[in-house]
């Protein structure tokens, strides 16, 4: 029986059609697990919202532009400095935040002037940022406020600023996908081809779906600048939000996470025609095939193989060298969704590692069908799924380390189990051949910590109801 349920979930039997096991001799046209629905009442979800989605993930990447939140005061703050996403302008984006501050009192009365306010006290104190997004959420939303009315007003009362807004508050979709989807429609819709860019070579790209995570960005940038390729924008990693105005202008839209940002690529095709080409750009052999891919585009398959060598010769051994040490190791992959397919083949055949767990918080069908397709036979693929199950799964499987996010990473960590941060990494870039180096790094540290022996030997642990699950692996 392909689909599990599990003892956890005995009393919401519906989450056994989001648990899958791969059996020898499938494929997804026989079984996929039911994605991107509401969550079931009853199941702690580790999802997050719709306005996260567009804020945390996308927007505010961007460097150079203030990020006013429009609604109480948590919204903003629960989404500041969760997500390490670098700039080479001193971190602007990741220093502030801003909000309207909504209270009690505005949701009666309305809110646009507590807005209109916030908006241009933001301006004020940043005198030398002109660009600005507005994002609605829940309370803001609900009480019907016209936040693009305020900001056409402010627009023309200023006149040298230029503000994009985000209807998108978290109720919007039954996950932070629907944010993602939101924010990419609404800028093509509002911003791309309002600005033209000076084209500095004959081979331009957008890169779409890499927001810098712990310097990603600046990795595939060295790439593409050896190769004489100009990136029009990344959207959104390092990237000003005057150049993502400038998509349009580019030859070739390279798509890396296409769970966040598919939709952009497929606009930009639709009205502009530029094609779309999927790659994976972690991963040391995915991103060979990454760049013959784009370098065979251009006809620039030589100056392809040139950085692949050149990058080869400085990483092949150091990659082999913890390649020996973590083969057969046993890992889950519990983060949004993308990674999961990204990651799990990579760590398989670069590294001789073996994915036994998956969980996707908000992955879609598509992504259930390229996880499934490049998973093993025997591995647990699971949609939103949540912490009792995630114990159940360490119960009945063997993991020797977990790529999570913190929140869950804490959990496992009482069961004496490393995991390693597989949002915002623990020691990144993670992309490109150095970004492979950097998390087999990272996983070799993590297992191999003398800590986990010293842990054990704490009598307050042994008295823990956990240590029955711990003791499983000293
Ligand atoms: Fe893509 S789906 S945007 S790759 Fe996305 Fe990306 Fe994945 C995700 S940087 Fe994952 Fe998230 Fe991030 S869950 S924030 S690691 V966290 N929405």
């Amino acid at each position: 029986m392909p689909l599990k349920l599990f003892c956890c979930d005995e009393c919401i039997p519906e989450r056994q059609n989001h648990v899958y096991i791969k059996e020898e001799g499938e494929d997804t046209t026989q079984f996929l697990p039911l994605s991107n629905i509401e969550t079931i009442p009853g199941s702690l979800s580790e999802r997050g919202c719709s306005y996260c989605g567009a804020k945390l993930v996308i927007g505010g990447v961007i460097k150079d532009c203030i990020q006013m939140i429009h609604g109480p005061v948590g919204c903003a703050y629960d989404t500041w400095h969760t997500k390490r996403y670098p700039s080479d302008n001193d971190n602007f984006q990741l220093k502030y935040i801003w909000s309207s501050d909504t209270k009690e009192k505005h949701i009666v009365f309305g809110a646009e002037k507590q807005l209109k306010k916030a908006i241009k006290e933001a301006f004020k104190e940043f005198p030398e940022i002109k660009r600005m997004f507005v994002y609605t959420t829940c309370t803001t939303a609900l009480i019907g406020d016209n936040p693009k009315a305020v900001c056409r007003e402010i627009e023309e009362e200023l006149g040298d600023v230029d503000i994009f807004v985000v209807e998108c508050p978290g109720f919007a979709g039954v996950s932070q996908s629907k944010g993602h989807h939101e924010l990419n429609i609404g800028w093509m819709r509002d911003k791309v081809g309002t600005l033209e860019p000076e084209i500095t070579s004959q081979y331009t790209i957008n890169v779409i779906g890499d927001y810098n995570i712990q310097g990603d960005t600046y990795v595939l940038q060295k790439y593409l600048d050896k190769m004489g390729i100009q990136v029009i924008a990344h959207f959104t990693g390092n990237v000003t939000y005057d150049q993502l105005r400038c998509m349009h202008r580019a030859k070739l839209n390279v798509v890396n996470c296409a769970r966040s940002a598919g939709y952009i690529a497929n606009e930009l095709k639709r009205v502009y025609d530029i094609p779309r080409m999927d790659v994976d750009t972690w991963g040391f052999e995915y991103i060979k095939v990454a760049l013959r891919k784009i370098g065979s585009f251009f006809g620039l398959e030589d100056k392809a193989e040139e950085v692949i060598a050149e990058e080869v010769a400085k990483y092949e051994g150091k990659l082999n060298w913890y390649k020996e040490r973590l083969k057969g190791k046993q890992i889950c992959i519990w983060t949004g969704g993308p990674r999961l397919w990204h990651w799990t083949k990579a760590l398989e055949d670069d590294l001789g590692m073996e994915v036994v767990a998956m969980s996707s918080k908000f992955g879609h069908q598509e992504d259930f069908e390229k996880v499934i397709a490049r998973g093993r036979v025997g591995t647990i693929y699971i949609d939103d799924g949540n912490e009792l199950e995630f114990f159940e799964v360490l119960e009945s499987i063997h993991a020797d380390l977990i790529l999570t996010g913190p929140r869950v990473g804490d959990l496992v960590k009482k069961l004496h189990i490393p995991y390693i941060n597989g949002h915002a990494y623990h020691n990144g870039p993670y992309m490109g051949f150095e970004g492979a180096v950097n998390m087999a790094r990272d996983m070799y540290n993590a297992i191999y910590s003398p800590m986990w022996g010293l842990a054990g030997k704490d009598p307050r642990v042994v008295d823990s109801p956990m240590w029955s699950l711990a003791e499983k692996d000293p």
